[in-house]
């Protein structure tokens, strides 16, 4: 009798994510100096140690926003003291980007207080994408979520990067926004990638998240498929008037191994010092680079709040014997 041969039926192979938030949290549990020991290791492996890249931020329409991120102090909601602003002119853009330019800075961001740009807003912003380029810069904006065909217009009048960060664990996100989902994060990020602009995506710690949620954030960003080109580590600036003001300070120590799990993580990622610079100081930043910070925001001005000052960054790269790329 003729019988069938077995069908053996094996498990369809799933794609398993690259990084678990539990094995990302145990590389925070690991002792400091080992923690750097291996983030160093691996920044040595695909970045000359030495090297930090420069981005200089623009607020090109500021304040007035609908949205209610409770550590912004550019939310419309609340009172801080931020007077809304159209957006800006492309001269003034142009001015400002030269004097990055001359100052050393080779990435230009151009960011709007908007819940997302207007089908209007975009030949706009185009305009002053296409006149930072010109100048050589490298360009990157940040102008909230996208709407269908924004990022291809953006990108063919020459932008090379789009920020939007996805800010917090998934299980925070609805703490401190509820005016968007965590979704629409990720379908905005999916846009950007589709049309082929880079992706600059990271979040803030300092604001009341726990370890296992900080863990979770790199988490999320190192298993995007593939992670993001540059990754923003933003420690909260704390801004009166907003709901996140006056929670208790972050452990420095807490931010450096943040950075050290960010750098182990994404391996070929630009890791960026953000926000929060002030406050940190040199010894925690000199830190930070060790554990395998690459760039980080220069100018003397974030969007709104403070960041070092120039002169006092040249020093500090000095110090450090840190050159510029
Ligand atoms: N409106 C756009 C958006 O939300 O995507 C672009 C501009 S928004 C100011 C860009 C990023 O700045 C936010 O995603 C957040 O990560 C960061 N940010 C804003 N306020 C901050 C603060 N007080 N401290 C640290 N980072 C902050
Ligand atoms: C990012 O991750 N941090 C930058 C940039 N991308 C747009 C913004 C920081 C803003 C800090 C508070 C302010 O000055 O508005
Ligand atoms: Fe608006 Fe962006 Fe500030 Fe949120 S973070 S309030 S979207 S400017």
């Amino acid at each position: 009798m003729q019988t069938e041969p077995i069908q053996i039926r094996r498990p369809i192979p799933r794609p398993t994510a690259r990084w678990q938030a539990d094995d990302v949290e145990a590389l925070f549990a690991l002792p400091f100096n080992e923690l750097l020991f291996k983030a160093q290791n691996i920044h040595r492996e695909h970045f000359d140690p030495a090297e930090v890249q420069l981005s200089t931020l623009l607020s090109i329409k500021t304040g007035g926003c609908p949205e209610n991120c409770g550590y912004c102090p550019q939310s419309a909601h609340f009172e801080t003291g931020v007077e809304a602003t159209p957006l800006m002119q492309p001269d003034a853009v142009l001015a400002a980007a030269q004097r990055a330019k001359d100052a050393g800075a080779t990435r230009f961001c151009m960011g709007a207080a908007w819940r997302g740009p207007k089908d209007r807003d975009i030949p706009r912003v185009a305009e002053l994408v296409s006149a930072v380029k010109s100048l050589g810069l490298e360009t990157c904006a940040t102008l909230g979520m996208l709407g269908d065909g924004h990022a291809e217009a953006l990108r063919d009048a020459g932008l090379d990067y789009y920020n939007h960060n996805i800010d917090s664990a998934p299980d925070l996100y609805g703490d401190i926004i509820t005016t968007r989902q965590f979704d629409d994060r990720l379908d905005t990020l999916h846009k950007v990638r589709s049309a082929g602009v880079k992706v600059c995506c990271g979040g803030i710690v300092g604001m009341g998240e726990s370890r296992t949620q900080r863990a979770a954030l790199i988490a999320t960003l190192a298993n995007m498929e593939p992670y993001p080109e540059s990754v923003p580590i933003n420690h909260l600036v704390q801004v009166e008037g907003t709901p996140l003001h006056g929670l208790p300070p972050l452990d420095p120590f807490e931010f450096v191994r943040t950075i050290a799990a960010a750098r182990i993580t994404m391996p070929k990622a630009m890791v960026r010092l953000s926000a929060g610079r002030q406050q940190l100081g040199d010894a925690v930043q000199a830190l930070c680079f060790l554990a395998g910070a690459n760039s980080i925001f220069y100018g003397d001005k974030l969007l709104v709040t403070g960041n070092p000052d120039v002169d006092a960054d040249k020093v500090l790269l000095g110090k450090l014997g840190m050159r510029t790329s």
